[in-house]
């Protein structure tokens, strides 16, 4: 028998990523039954509001996960590594936004505009991971050209906001800036350079051969879940001053004769990709535009000609939503609707 409702537990719940989960669970009338909110013991205690009610935070490290439909993970990946085998064996279904199970195989790497299917595999150990959140976006405008063109390299360099890293390099963005204004020295704590009127090339840490983790990500969830490790990948991802809304500038090469006009009329009817482009007007997607959207939108679409079929193009999305909680409510949903 199908149920009504739905218990969750979010976990990391008074993070960016977590507080935008309760919005995007009570935007979208999930049907929620219980809520749990859970954290480490230095946030428990504290409340958040979830449809008008103020809901007391949990020490994680006491819950158990018994009767909890669907978890809900964002805190950091040593702590989902920790606790999402704990609530898959009790029986609950994880969908975790770390990368700690993205490449694990027995673990489905689901878009749902992509690779909803995939869904199907989260029974081998009750654990969904949800892509990294520049993945995502590029993933949701490329799947479509990729069935039609046959995409056989794609080179990315990203401009990642810094929510990406928490709300802690939200802070040091805006207390950097302050203090450049009073002609004081700004403190580095948390990013890895100054951020503020920067730009730093370098998100997580560097492997042996010179690619950030971040890079790699990108390569390697791009493979995995377009179930097609023959599209080449190489990327550069760059955290720049902004403070919500992740852009990507993407060069491709198809195996098929490619045209900037058909791409354009592709996207427009793709699910989840909005175009804005109309760059005689100055119209274009930016991250000031589309924080707080949820789609992915699609600009600077044009010709490569250095190559026989090339497509230069600009993709632009709020990371915190279509890049983590909103793609990972949207697994949720698949979830319900179609398993359990
Ligand atoms: O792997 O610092 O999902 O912006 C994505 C955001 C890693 C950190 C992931 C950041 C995270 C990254």
């Amino acid at each position: 028998m199908k149920k009504k409702k739905y218990n969750v537990a979010i976990v990391g719940a008074t993070g960016v990523v977590g507080k935008e989960f309760l919005t995007i669970l009570e935007e979208r009338n999930f049907p929620v039954g219980e809520i749990r909110l859970l954290a480490s013991e230095r946030s428990a205690g504290n409340t958040l509001k979830f449809k008008g009610v103020d809901e007391t935070v949990q020490d994680l490290a006491h819950e158990t996960f018994e009767g909890i439909d669907i978890g809900l993970f964002s805190p950091g990946a040593s702590v989902s590594a920790k606790y999402a085998p704990i609530a898959g064996k009790a029986g609950c279904i994880v969908i975790d936004n770390t990368s700690q199970f993205r490449m694990d195989p027995n673990v489905p790497l689901v878009v749902p505009e992509v690779n909803p299917g995939d869904i199907a595999k989260y029974t081998k150990k009750n654990i969904i991971a949800n892509p990294n959140c520049s993945t995502i976006q590029m993933v949701v405008a490329l799947k479509p050209i990729h069935d039609k063109y046959k995409i056989k390299r794609i080179v990315v360099s990203t401009y990642q906001s810094v929510s990406g890293a928490g709300k802690e390099a939200m802070e040091e963005l805006s207390t950097q800036v302050k203090e450049l204004f009073n002609m004081r020295e700004p403190k580095v704590e948390v990013l890895p350079h100054r951020i503020a009127f920067n730009c730093l090339p370098q998100i997580d840490s560097f492997l042996d051969d010179g690619y950030t983790k971040e890079e790699m990500k990108m390569v390697n969830e791009t493979h995995k879940i377009f179930g097609d490790e023959s599209v080449k990948v190489t990327a550069t991802t760059v955290r720049v001053p902004v403070f919500v809304g992740h852009s990507e500038s993407v060069n491709i090469e198809t195996e098929k004769p490619i045209d900037p006009k058909d791409v354009k009329k592709l996207l427009a009817k793709s699910p989840g990709v909005i175009v804005i482009d109309d760059p005689k007007e100055g119209v274009y997607p930016m991250p000031s535009d589309v924080a707080g959207q949820d789609e992915v939108f699609v600009g600077r679409i044009r010709r490569d000609d250095t190559v026989p079929n090339g497509i230069n193009m600009w993709i632009v999305a709020d990371n915190l939503r279509k890049g983590a909680a909103l793609n990972a409510v949207q697994i949720a949903e698949v979830l319900i609707k179609d398993y359990i």
